[in-house]
């Protein structure tokens, strides 16, 4: 049998389960709230054009504005400064194989339980790598915090008199992943792949700066990340092919063994 028959015979037998990574993308998603000098990032807003009335009596559809940047979400290498001159930085012209590629679950609940500014490090990849293996080249890192988990924009956001609080990655372990490992990229349960205190940072955004620089993607705002293994799954992500986009809402699906 060849590989995909034997896939669709698994996905129907159910040894091998599709998890959805996805948040429910509405009106409450939470956004980013960056310093009032910079330019922000709206939410969605959706507006009917017609349902099954005059404008439309057999129809129903709607008119969305967004950020490309809302909800669970890709982050292009051209989103950032160091990616800009990158052949292939935008949603339409990566090409499509690298939306598909093994992933490597990194479980920092514990960590990021007992510190919401919990930054991921290279002796913690180290030693994950030391029970899982090595991360191998073009796979998805995600980092598991148990983020998605948290109810209502308030606690995600976690905004103080200090600004917001959510865990992240030091720059010294996205400059081992994106360049020692060549990873596809990271993925995040927390609404950006910086941590909440990252725009202080030297430099600011070291995730954003380091992975884009080194053509490597971003995912945001994911979730059920703790139904998947260690290693073993595969991650399909798929941005919208937006003509110079620098990332979209897109749906991240999972295979995973049962
Ligand atoms: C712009 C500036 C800082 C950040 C971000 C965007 C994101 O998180 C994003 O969605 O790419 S941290
Ligand atoms: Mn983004």
């Amino acid at each position: 049998m060849s590989v995909l028959s034997q896939l669709v015979e698994a996905l129907r037998d159910g040894s091998i389960r599709v998890v959805d990574l996805t948040q429910p993308l509405g009106p409450d998603t939470p956004v980013i709230g960056l310093p009032d000098i910079f330019g922000q990032s709206p939410g969605l807003t959706m507006d009917v054009i017609s349902r099954y009335d005059d404008a439309g009596p057999a129809w129903y559809w709607n008119t969305l504005n967004l950020g490309e940047h809302t909800g669970t979400h890709f982050d292009a290498p051209v989103h950032w400064v160091t990616g800009k001159d990158l052949p292939n930085n935008t949603t339409e012209t990566i090409p499509a194989h690298q939306y598909v590629g093994p992933a490597c679950v990194l479980d920092c609940s514990a960590d990021t339980a007992a510190d919401p500014d919990f930054l991921l490090t290279p002796a913690w990849i180290e030693r994950w790598e030391s029970e899982h293996g090595r991360i191998p080249a073009q796979s998805w890192v995600l980092l598991r915090t148990d983020w998605s988990k948290r109810d209502g924009a308030e606690a995600i956001l976690n905004v103080d008199e200090s600004g917001p609080h959510s865990p992240g990655f030091r720059a010294d372990a996205s400059e081992l992943l994106a360049n020692d490992r060549d990873v596809l990229g990271v993925g995040v349960e927390t609404i950006g792949t910086d941590a909440g205190q990252a725009g202080g940072f030297d430099p600011p955004f070291p995730n954003h700066t380091t992975m884009h620089g080194a053509g490597k993607f971003g995912l945001a705002s994911l979730c059920n990340l703790d139904l998947l293994p260690a290693t073993g799954a595969i991650v399909i992500a798929a941005p919208l092919k937006i003509v110079g986009g620098s990332g979209s809402p897109l749906r991240v699906l999972a295979l995973t063994p049962a």
